[in-house]
């Protein structure tokens, strides 16, 4: 394919895996529910209505939000910088809270939580509306105000939405770091946006032990001069002076405890307006430097993104119970477990641990006990289910599903036909979503009860949603396999990088000139289908989670021992990517399986467990071009066991035939 020649372009997309080669020949098909004809008469007008007129479409769906003052303007575009809305004034927690609040339906669930261990709580959206209101008040008692911004390390308890809306309610942005990040990784985030705050846990439970977030917190806080205040959250602690004293030791004049401030904050906090275009949050994502990126959001058009897509994709309705299980940490539980549900009105499910503690029914079981609709989650915990076997689905009664969705990673054909089959009862459409933390919400997406869907496809883009095949040449192509780029702007997309737009316009506007370029490699097929194929760039994808191959190497060459690294994601059945590392030590140091723990160990402590080296394999040589760019692509080569691909820009092709050679013998 000379469009996708390797000379035109380094990074060619190709498939992440072998599965996804089947997935390419995938011939079945799923025609729309009829149980769905009423979400399907609204949305077959979507397509009709965006594709007339894109900025009424999304005017429109902005108009589902409460506004206090209108908007002048519905999108001022001078590329690549967007403003949506602009002019407009809207309150997000009203949005969120306040519209259930003076009806009938005050005291409906809006939180059905729960713990890893046995406990359980609900929060309707007035004892929800309650508590953000005494956490904003808490927040100022601390003094922070419009524009501050916060850090949230939090478990998945229903504080880290109470905290979020918190902020929202008070104007100021919050920045939640997933709680499987290490000190390090804490420090860092909080650093580059200047946190003025950090709330966070004694601890959270997973797989039955403890995560002492707060003495993560503490080793963290001591390189952050920002930071005037901490506070604690009670999780694992019993009363005061008893078991958490153990997980949180409280610095004086610093650390709060949450409950105690809270004890003292009057529920009512009038919330602070906000302009459109306001900062809601920042959320970090790693990108292909070593230095993560703060993904800037604003607050009208992500909203109204949020808000519309959860409306149409998971078509949700007052009595359905919505359940995403996606860790607030990452831009999912963002977008879908609190801000597009709560802005509905949804009762969603929240769950603090591990899907197979204390069993590998879990989850079922409380699909089962909260009687959840409408499910959400990620392909690499579908295929972690499949290979546990059908047996722990078939122990719970999952009829109240009526709609299934993924999201993260391309899904191979096979996890999602078991997907529909054990879990759907091939009665529940699948909507696959591909989108992005830059891109705020979803993006390409099956509308259920419209759209035809194909397994392993996210078939077509949602209404108002502009995307484009292109060759490396940037030319629009018709069909076949290119790069995923987006033509114009949306409401939800990322507004900047937090502290340099230079990195922003560079990364996502300078590759395809005029275009947003995703990252990620896809293929349209006959039928105008979008098959992902997963990032054509240095970014790997570990169970769903983004993680910058320059991220680990720069946490290996941090080690003592270390001279060189070089790593790439390989293929895995479950995670879908593995990390493989391949690392040069310095003159007089000894490769040994010790070693190789204690780099293992290393690469945790910099960045979390999520970025783990699977496989480190130590060499005396890295395959390099004449300019001295490491090939990744041949490392991948090499670690998937593949036939190698072109070497002929190697200044010494028989390096990579002597790694390959070695590779796998130890
Ligand atoms: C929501 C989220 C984004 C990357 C993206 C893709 C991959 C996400 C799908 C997918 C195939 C999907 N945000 N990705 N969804 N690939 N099909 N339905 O995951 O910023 O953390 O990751 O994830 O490579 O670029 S993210």
């Amino acid at each position: 394919m000379d469009t996708l020649h390797e000379s035109h372009f380094p990074h060619t997309p190709r498939p992440m895996t072998d599965q996804i080669d089947t997935l390419l020949t995938e011939q079945r098909s799923f025609s729309p529910d009829a149980s769905f004809q009423e979400a399907a008469l609204g949305a077959a007008d979507l397509y009709a209505a965006a594709s007339t007129d894109r900025l009424a479409f999304w005017a429109d769906q902005a108009r589902a939000l409460d506004w206090i003052t209108p908007w002048k303007e519905v999108l001022n575009w001078t590329l690549p910088h967007a403003r949506w809305f602009d002019g407009g004034q809207l309150i997000v927690a009203a949005n969120c809270l306040v519209r259930l609040l003076h009806g009938p339906r005050r005291q409906k669930a809006a939180i059905m939580w729960d713990g890893e261990p046995v406990d359980r709580r609900v929060y309707t959206y007035w004892d929800l509306a309650r508590e953000v209101g005494r956490a904003a008040n808490a927040l100022k008692t601390l003094g922070v105000t419009k524009g501050d911004r916060v850090a949230i390390y939090l478990p998945m308890i229903p504080e880290a939405a109470i905290a979020m809306l918190a902020c929202a309610r008070i104007g100021a942005i919050h920045s939640v770091v997933f709680g499987g990040f290490s000190a390090e990784s804490l420090r860092d985030r909080i650093n580059d946006a200047e946190a003025v705050a950090l709330i966070t846990a004694d601890g959270g439970y997973r797989r039955g032990q403890v995560v002492p977030l707060k003495r993560f917190a503490d080793e963290a806080v001591v390189g952050c001069p920002s930071i005037r205040d901490v506070i604690v959250v009670r999780r694992v602690g019993g009363g005061e002076g008893g078991a958490s004293e153990t997980f949180a030791s409280m610095t004086e004049g610093r650390d709060h405890w949450w409950h105690r401030l809270l004890e003292h904050a009057s529920a009512d906090c009038p919330p602070e307006p906000m302009e459109a275009e306001d900062i809601l949050f920042i959320l970090y994502t790693s990108g292909t430097t070593g230095a993560p990126k703060g993904i800037v959001h604003t607050t009208g058009g992500y909203l109204t993104h949020t808000t519309a897509t959860t409306k149409y994709v998971f078509d949700l309705k007052d009595e359905d119970v919505f359940w995403c299980t996606a860790d607030v940490g990452w831009v999912t539980g963002h977008s879908y477990v609190v801000y597009g549900p709560l802005a509905h009105g949804a009762t969603i499910v929240m769950y603090e641990g591990a899907p197979d503690w204390p069993d590998r029914d879990r989850f079922w079981s409380m699909v089962a006990t909260h009687g959840v609709t409408v499910f959400y989650t990620a392909p690499t915990a579908i295929r972690a289910f499949m290979k546990w076997g059908p047996s722990y689905p078939a122990k719970h009664d999952l009829s109240t599903l009526r709609l299934l969705g993924t999201v993260g990673e391309p899904i191979n054909p096979e996890a999602w036909i078991w997907y529909h089959e054990q879990i759907g009862k091939e009665r529940c459409p699948i909507v696959d979503t591909w989108w992005q933390t830059e891109t705020g919400g979803i993006m390409i997406t099956p509308l259920p009860g419209v759209t035809t869907t194909k397994p392993g496809s996210a078939t077509k883009p949602f209404p108002g949603i502009e995307a484009e095949l292109v060759d490396a040449q940037g030319r629009p192509m018709a069909g076949g396999g290119g790069f995923l780029t987006i033509t114009s702007p949306w409401p939800g997309m990322l507004r900047t990088i937090w502290g340099d737009d230079q990195r922003y316009q560079e990364t996502y506007w300078s590759r395809f000139p005029g275009r947003y370029f995703a990252g990620d490699g896809a293929k349209l097929d006959e039928d105008g289908y979008w098959w992902i194929l997963g990032r054509v760039d240095d970014v790997m994808n570990v169970a769903g989670h983004r993680i910058g191959s320059m991220e680990v190497e720069s946490a290996l060459v941090d080690h003592p021992s270390v001279a060189e690294a070089a790593v790439v994601g390989k293929a895995h059945d479950l995670k879908g990517q593995a990390i493989a590392a391949f690392v040069i030590l310095k003159e007089g140091q000894t490769a040994s399986p010790s070693l190789r723990d204690d780099l293992r160990d290393h690469v945790v402590g910099k960045i979390g467990a999520i970025a783990k080296p699977e496989d480190i394999f130590f060499c005396g040589d890295l395959p390099k071009t004449r300019s001295g760019k490491i090939m990744r692509r041949l490392l991948k080569d090499i670690a998937e066991g593949r036939t190698l691909g072109d070497t002929t820009t190697l200044a010494d092709p028989a390096v990579v035939s002597r790694l390959k050679e070695m590779y796998g013998e130890e």
